[in-house]
This record gives C-alpha cells, structure tokens and sequence, in this order.
C-alpha cells in the first residue's frame, strides 16, 4: 500500500519546487480551486457518507478502515497516475495488486487498463491476473475498469490481433473506421446515450466525458445486458457496461473534471446518500476543445516561468532584454483548469539544448499540476535521444516514460519529429526505432502529438518549391500569392528543407496521434489563427489538428472551427495576460452554436 498522500489541495510549500534553492512556485493560491469545487463528499465522524451540496471539504475518508482503501490493479505498462491522483483526491489510499490474491480479497478493484490490449492480456495470463480477474468478478465483487479495463472484458480484440480477452462480456474490439472523415483516435469530449441506470453515471447527465482511444467494443444483443451507455463517433459505440456491481468505462473519469470525479465517486462511495444531480450540460457530440497552453523555461535568475513570445521571441523589448515572466507554472495551470480549460500543454520551450530529464524542476510541475488538475495534461519539450556529460545514453522512450511517470498523458514531439520525417521522406523506410515511432509502440497513438513550428514562405509562383504552397488569403509583403510552410526546429532558430503538409503526412504514417500546428508568423500577435494553414493540414491528415497561434479575440475561436477542420483551439497569450477569459471564450461558441464542454 502507498504512503498516505497529501490531503488535497495541501499547500505546497515553495521548498517542492525550486531550482538553484530558488522558490519559483507554491501551489497554495489553488486551495480556491477547492473551495470552489461544488458537491464534495465529507465523512462525519460516524464515517458516514454524507453528500454536501456546496462543500469547501474534501475529507479523506477514514483512514483505519479498510472501505478507505481501493485496490489498484496496475500491472506497469503506462501511466496510471492520473487516477492514483484521482483516487487520493477523492480521500482513498491505494493498495497496488502484488499477486492473484490480492485481486481476490479486494473491497473495491480499480483496473484502468493502459497500452496495447495484446500486451496487457499477456501480463494477466502471465501473472494468474487474469484468472483472478475473471472469478473477481463473476463474484459480483465491486470492480471498476477505464478504457482498456473495459475492452479486456470482452472476447477478443483487432488490435494486433485478433487476440483474446478475458471473455466476460461478449462481442469483439475493433478499430474505428476513419473512411467516414472521422479521426482516429477518438481524442476529446464525448456525450454518452444512457441506457440503463447505472448508478456510478447519475451526475453525468448530458455532460461530456473525456475519451482517448482507437479501438471500441460495439453494442449488439449478445451484450446488450450489459452496456449502460454508448457513445456516438461515426458508429454508436459502448461508453460503459454495468452488471450488478461491476462496472466499466470507456472514457477516462480520471480526465474529465468535475462530472469524471463524481463517477469515482459513485464507485467509491457506493451506500452514500447521494441525491441524483439535475441534468445539466447540453452535451451530443464530440466537442471542439479549447486548450490553454504554458511555454515554460527557466529565467536568468534560474526560476522556472510560464513565458510567452512575440514570432517566438520571448524576451523583454528592455535594457536588461529579460525573459518575459508572466505566471508560475502550477498555479497558473490550476487557473486555467478552474476557469473551464478541456486540456493543458506545458511546452518546455529550452528542451532542444537542455537535457530534459535533468530539468527536475520540469517533472515536479507536472507532478504537482496532475495532484489537482483533472483535464488531460500534454508536455512537450526536448523529448529525443540523448547522451549525457558521463556518457549515459537515454532513449527518447526513457525521457517520454519520465514525463508519463511524472503526469504527462500526452507527450509532444516538436525538434526530433521533423528530423525523423526528413529521414523517412528520404529512404521511404520506417525504422521502428525513431522516437514517434518507439513511444507510439508502447504508449499508443494517441499518447503521442507532434508539434509543427512552420514559417511562412511567400512565392509567386507555386511551382518554384518542391513542397507543398498554396494561395494565401493575405498577399505577401511584395505582393505574393503563394506561400509554403517551411518547418523549423529548436524554437524556430532553424528553417529545414521540409514543409508543414509533408511534415504532417509523413509524422501520421509514423504513428502520431494528434498534430499541435502552430505558426511563428502568427505567434503572440493576436490577429488570428493562419487559417489557411490550419485548412491545409486539418484537410491533409486523419489525425486530430490543433490550431494554435494566434488567438486574440473570441471571434478567432469561431472562425478557426468554422472555417477548418481542427479539433481543437490553443491559446497563451490572451489567456496569460488575462485579456479573454477561457469561459468567454466558451460562451461564444455555445452560443455560434460550436458544440463544447461547458
Ligand atoms: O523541439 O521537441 O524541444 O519542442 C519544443 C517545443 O517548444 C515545441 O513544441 C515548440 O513549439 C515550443 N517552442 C520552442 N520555442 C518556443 C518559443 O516561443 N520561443 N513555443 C516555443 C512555441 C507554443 C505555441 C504558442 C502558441 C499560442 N509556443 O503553441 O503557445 O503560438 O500563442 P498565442 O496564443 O499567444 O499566439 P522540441
């Protein structure tokens, strides 16, 4: 069993988190985060479950008691600490499976199923897990499975496969068709269709939940007793199944905010006298997300800041040219998932020339950002082979498990991605061995973005590069019609021979799952997202595209959605400064009729 954690929102003295003994952040201004958080649960000292409407507690649950511990099966094949987090948050220790027995004498069993099913199927039958698993729950025993935990019930799955599951529940896991124009994977706010009560959804309503995945099990009649909601995504898929006390979800409660909470803690508080929550969102289909975004590095006083540039220059237009300091990392994160953010990036913007596993200060932000922030954290940055000053070789598998251990869900690739592109454009071969690829193996997909930097290029004439150009809405300075998006690496400092659409294509093929496309000419000047690009390369690929550069007015947010096909909005600037708050943001779109998570 795991030390006891921290009570929730504990302030977190500046001491956690410094760099040359400088204390560069605390997290002891989001305790508001808790103070706001609406319909905490409390035990009173009978070590009854009471539900407080607008509770400033989050209580841990008895300590002494065994119905404070949930056993955990975690059988190491990724990051599961999003819902250890979760679990500590909600007032539980965990105690982590060591053997088949300790599945069987389990009160509560959590399973959230990481990585490939092939390989989690392997490790269960290895380790007798898989047996304990099965007579666990054909003892009705309470369990609770998340995502691969769900699809391991069933009786087989595509994926590598065919290969078989645990055969609870019948019916075969396959991939989603993208033939219909839907991206694969799954990435973002989905609504659920209901089906049956299922206790543990009471306070979903019509909100959305938070999905991650490119395989699904489908409903059909020889489940049809067991699934408690679908989801729709060009097929209506199954979002939960629920068979007397066993429980599981495809989306990732740990992810998704307040409504993800409250279905831990349904499962976790099963006997409470919890009244049903009125239906509120208006949620019924896939949502646009709205992303905030913290380039972060360390200041000349060595403090580690969320900056952020103008065209990518982040320093001060000043005498002392300083780094331009606009926010602590964790707090301003904790902010931001307040005031409505569906996701957070942290783009260590220095990790090109610095070692990223040496940044400790780096893996501690998101350490502490992933105790409080239940949205999906994303943390680029550095992430490439390296050998250090002793001649220690790290693989970009290793720094990318770091940030994954440390809270990341979502790692990106901005540097490294353009240089494995340009070698896989070159020999048309793939490796297996370039970090887009090796991370994708192990982690998935959709664990996995890559972070385009493009600058403009203006031509007259199209045909005088060998990349892709298109005709621009706004002319060049000299009158140009055309432009290409030439890539760059470490920050910008650098142009390479490859466009942002060959980039694009080529990074899909190699296994990312989502593409973070920024702009440089666009970066901090607040006039707009380069929607010509965004079209070019949201139209180009089937993987998610994230707008990003750019934004500095509500309206930028609506036209991006309108007029291209990106799944998600990313802004910094007018978030840091304070000029357009993340709910207006939301408003305006709910209001254009932009479908998104309120
Ligand atoms: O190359 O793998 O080490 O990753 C470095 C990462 O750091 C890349 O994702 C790269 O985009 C980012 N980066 C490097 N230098 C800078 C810089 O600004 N000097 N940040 C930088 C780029 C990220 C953007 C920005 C949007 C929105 N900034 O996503 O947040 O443009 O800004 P806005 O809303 O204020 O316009 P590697």
């Amino acid at each position: 069993m795991e030390a006891a954690p921290q009570p929730p929102f504990a302030s977190v003295s500046d001491s956690r988190l410094n760099r040359n003994t400088r204390s560069f952040s605390s997290f002891s201004s989001s305790s508001s985060l808790l103070l706001s958080r609406k319909n905490a649960f409390y035990r009173n000292k009978h070590s009854r479950v009471k539900f407080k409407s607008s509770s400033t507690l989050c209580l841990r649950a008895s300590s002494s008691s065994s119905d404070s511990v949930v056993t955990l099966l975690d059988y190491g094949a990724g990051n599961v600490r999003s819902v250890r987090n979760a679990i500590r948050f909600l007032g539980f220790d965990i105690k982590d499976v060591q053997t088949p027995e300790d599945i069987l004498n389990a009160n509560r069993l959590i399973f959230p199923g990481v990585g490939a099913f092939a390989a989690a199927m392997d490790v269960l039958n290895k380790t007798g897990m898989a047996e304990a698993l099965c007579t666990y729950i054909e003892k009705d025993r309470p369990f609770l499975g998340i995502c691969l935990g769900l699809q391991l019930l069933f009786e087989s799955s595509e994926e590598n496969g065919p290969v078989n599951g645990l055969g609870l529940i019948p019916g075969v896991v396959g991939r989603f068709d993208s033939s219909g124009g839907f991206r694969v994977p799954h990435i973002g706010w989905n609504a659920l269709q209901i089906t049956k009560d299922s206790e543990i959804l009471d306070d979903v309503g019509n909100c959305h939940v938070y999905f991650v995945h490119s395989y699904r099990a489908m409903p059909s009649e020889d489940n049809k007793e067991w699934v408690s909601s679908t989801c729709n995504y060009g097929d209506k898929f199954i979002a939960s199944i629920r068979r007397g006390n066993v429980h599981a979800v495809q989306f990732h409660p740990e992810k998704s905010g307040d409504v993800g909470l409250s279905v831990l803690r349904r499962f976790l508080y099963p006997e409470s006298t919890m009244l049903k929550k009125p239906t509120e969102g208006k949620a019924s289909q896939l949502a646009k997300r709205v992303i905030a975004c913290l380039d972060v590095r360390a200041n000349d006083k060595g403090d580690l800041v969320v900056t952020k540039g103008d065209q990518y220059d982040v320093r001060e237009n000043t005498k002392e040219n300083e780094v331009r300091n606009l926010g602590k990392p964790v707090e301003l994160a904790g902010q931001y998932y307040k005031d409505g953010a569906d996701e957070i990036s942290f783009l260590n913007i220095i990790g090109f020339r610095d070692f990223p596993l040496g940044d400790l200060p780096m893996l501690q932000v998101l350490r502490l950002t992933s105790e409080n922030v239940f949205v999906p954290l994303t943390v680029g940055g550095g992430i490439r082979d390296f050998t250090d000053a002793n001649g220690r070789y790290y693989s970009s598998l290793e720094v990318a498990s770091e940030y994954f251990r440390s809270g990341a869900d979502k790692i990106s690739i901005g540097s490294d991605a353009v240089y494995v592109a340009e070698e896989y454009l070159k020999t048309g071969v793939k490796t297996g061995k370039s970090s887009l690829e090796q991370i994708s193996r192990v982690y998935g997909n959709q664990a996995v973005v890559v972070s385009i930097d493009p600058r403009r290029v203006y031509l007259n004439n199209p045909d005088d590069v060998e990349f892709k150009a298109i005709r621009v809405t706004n002319p060049g300075p000299n009158g140009e019609e055309y432009a290409w998006y030439q890539c760059t690496v470490s920050g910008g400092r650098e142009g390479r021979q490859i466009g942002a659409y060959e980039l694009a294509k080529a990074v899909e093929e190699l296994g990312a799952g989502e593409i973070l496309l920024n702009c440089i000419d666009c970066d901090g000047q607040g006039k707009g997202f380069d929607v010509d690009l965004i079209k070019l390369i949201s139209d180009a690929v089937s993987i998610p595209v994230i707008a990003s550069s750019g934004a500095g007015a509500v309206e930028h947010f609506s036209e991006v959605f309108r007029k291209t096909n990106a799944s998600a909005a990313l802004a910094a600037g007018i978030f840091h400064r304070k000029e357009v708050p993340i709910q207006s943001v939301k408003e305006h779109l709910f209001k254009g009729g932009i479908e998104i998570r309120i």
